[in-house]
């Protein structure tokens, strides 16, 4: 069995992206998806999940994985409503399983999901792509970072950077003042240990996403960022549901992260892979590239051999893409460069999988 192409879909209500669209990709044959309206520590219920699967097989797809059922920030503090959360959390991958879902991505990430200073950053070919510099991260208040890069969303909601979660960012903050990288991981391995038991049960598939950027932002603490860390994880809850999400373009901003290696020594525990590229202009600034490898920093045929000698068979999806050819979509998720990235990796993996046989 071979890794499945996948592409991350918000929602008919969300996406600027169709369904249809993704048909024509071919190379495409799966979609990520979520319930994208649900807050964290909110049930899914089977006959929702139901929906939403029908809706992608209907478009001639195949619903290969959620991404994400976000966890609640009472689970990651462990505060009051934590075990209350947990109990939810477990019917909804219940739900999941009765539908058939197997896998299941999800971050424990403190206060924001992913970081970046800029949303639309111009390239010398006029494309825009995500950004990130240390320096501008460390003048930015962290209390309305919301606000300073909300005006180049396009009208999108980006997830994790929901506007109901932003207006209590302040809260929120003060919910993580005691939480170290340790206290952090406790409540990880917490949360893991009481969800595996439903896991066996329905075969579901758990892949954490590693913190992006892969280091400590605005104080907060960062836990799921490198090697040592992850293999400290799989330990720590030792089952094969209790997986991971490799995103080349989030561990990839540590440049210390070999991700080869990283990919080799993960064998078996790898659920689902984002892939994309960086282009690095210095240690602490770089940007979103194309996904050809000449265009970043990355060796992204090393990286495909990697998931192809370890067997991995799962999805795998392009991840974020260039702003191209006047597209107007989310940061991140347009339909153009997103598909040629896609074409891209499997190109890649046609080569490698013929040479190896
Ligand atoms: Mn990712």
């Amino acid at each position: 069995m071979s890794m499945e192409m996948t592409f991350r879909w918000y929602g008919a209500k969300y996406d600027t992206v169709t369904l249809q669209q993704i048909r024509q990709i071919r190379y495409v044959t799966g979609i990520i998806t979520t319930l994208y309206s649900k807050m964290p520590g909110e049930l899914w219920t089977q006959d929702e999940i139901h929906a939403m699967k029908k809706e992608v097989e209907d478009a001639g797809l195949h619903l290969a994985g959620i991404e994400s059922v976000n966890v609640s920030d009472a689970i990651k503090t462990a505060g009051p409503d934590r075990d209350k959360d947990i109990d939810t959390y477990i019917k909804t991958l219940e739900n999941l399983g009765k539908e058939d879902i197997h896998l299941v991505c999800y971050n424990f990430m403190p206060v924001f999901d992913w970081t970046r200073s800029e949303l639309a950053r111009k390239r010398p070919d006029g494309s825009t792509v995500l950004a990130y510099s240390q320096k501008t991260i460390d003048a930015i208040n962290p209390e309305t970072m919301f606000q300073s890069i909300s005006g180049d969303m396009n009208g999108t909601v980006m997830p994790g950077w929901e506007p109901e979660r932003m207006a209590h960012v302040k809260d929120l903050f003060a919910m993580y003042k005691d939480i170290d990288n340790e206290k952090l991981f406790e409540n990880l391995t917490y949360f893991l240990k009481a969800i595996m038991p439903v896991c066996n049960q329905y075969d579901i598939k758990m892949a954490i996403h590693p913190d992006d950027p892969a280091w400590s932002v605005f104080g907060l603490p960062r836990i799921i960022i490198n090697k040592e860390n992850i293999l400290k994880l799989m330990k720590a809850v030792d089952d094969p549901h209790n997986g991971v999400t490799f995103c080349s373009g989030s561990y990839g901003t540590n440049l210390e992260n070999d991700l080869p290696d990283m990919i080799r020594s993960l064998k078996g525990r790898i659920h689902f892979a984002h892939v994309r590229n960086l282009k690095f202009n210095s240690p602490s600034d770089f940007e979103e590239a194309a996904h050809l490898s000449e265009d970043g920093t990355f060796d992204m045929y090393e990286i495909m051999k990697a998931l192809h000698d370890i067997g991995f068979n799962g999805p795998i999806r392009p991840d974020h893409g260039r702003m191209i050819w006047d597209e107007v979509a989310m940061p991140g998720y347009g339909l153009y460069d997103r598909a040629l990235g896609s074409a891209y990796l499997c190109g890649l993996w046609e080569a490698i999988d013929k040479e190896e046989r």
